[in-house]
């Protein structure tokens, strides 16, 4: 496909500032040996080391987008705690996780909530990397798709041609989560391509052709490779393994 990779590291909540600091000048030397014109780079750290992230991504030129974890569904006020859209674009921030599983299942994000969102990105002018995929009960009972599919519609039914072209979804089975267990290659297209149905089902070809869906779940370099030769993954969402700038790096590195 003619879609750009994109290999997105989620750092949860782990490395404070200086932490951070360190692991993205030793993310840019690392990257030095990637060709980043043929694949898109980006971290997602906590609210506090964005604006670090921001600071030696500019002064040292680095090529290395960032984002955020979360997003209020809000867009200013009284919302004790949250961070705004509007916060983050001003911190250069392009991209933001809508939906990670560990907000659905720990801080009770409901549909709606994700829904909400997902727009408050877009009205921000940032991409929401939304993440969807099922809990293990329905993939045994071969659910899986039908329960994918169900959490993403809501996000993108609402949505112009022009936002959903830009979308990011990201398909995270909750069982491979952190687990070490992936998805085999097979599990991860099979589902990746039926975002991509519904996708082309409700906004057509050029929406479909265009949007990119990533993998998540326990990726490393040892199986990115795999994962990569297939058709409609376009990319990963990184948790552990992107903690280390090296290996983070070997991921990015995946055509090599
Ligand atoms: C899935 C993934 C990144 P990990 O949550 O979002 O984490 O790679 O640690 O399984």
């Amino acid at each position: 496909s003619n879609r750009t990779p994109l290999m997105a590291g989620n750092w949860k909540m782990n490395l404070d500032w200086k932490q951070g600091l360190a692991l993205v000048e030793e993310l840019g030397d690392q990257l030095k040996s990637v060709d980043t014109d043929r694949v898109e780079v980006v971290v997602l750290p906590p609210f506090v080391d964005i604006r670090t992230v921001q600071t030696v991504v500019e002064a040292d030129k680095l090529p290395i987008g960032y984002g955020s974890q979360d997003i209020s569904a809000h867009e200013s006020g009284a919302y004790t705690g949250e961070v705004s859209g509007a916060m983050l674009k001003a911190l250069g921030a392009t991209y933001t996780t809508v939906g990670h599983s560990e907000r659905r299942q720990y801080h009770a994000e409901t549909e709606e909530v994700t829904d909400a969102k997902v727009k408050a990105s877009f009205d921000a002018g940032l991409t929401p990397i939304l993440c969807v995929g099922e809990p293990l009960e329905e993939r045994q009972a071969g659910k899986h798709v039908e329960y994918t599919l169900a959490q993403l519609e809501g996000g993108i039914a609402s949505l112009s041609a022009e936002q959903a072209k830009q979308i990011v979804i990201a398909y995270e089975p909750v069982w491979a989560i952190g687990t070490g267990e992936v998805a085999t290659p097979d599990d991860a297209q099979e589902v990746c391509a039926a975002i991509r149905d519904a996708l082309r089902a409700l906004h057509g070809d050029e929406v479909a052709d265009a949007v990119r869906v990533l993998y998540g779940g326990s990726v490393k370099s040892s199986n990115v490779v795999e994962l990569m030769g297939k058709e409609d993954v376009d990319g990963a969402l990184i948790g552990g393994a992107s903690l280390k700038a090296e290996e983070f790096a070997r991921i990015a590195g995946f055509q090599s």
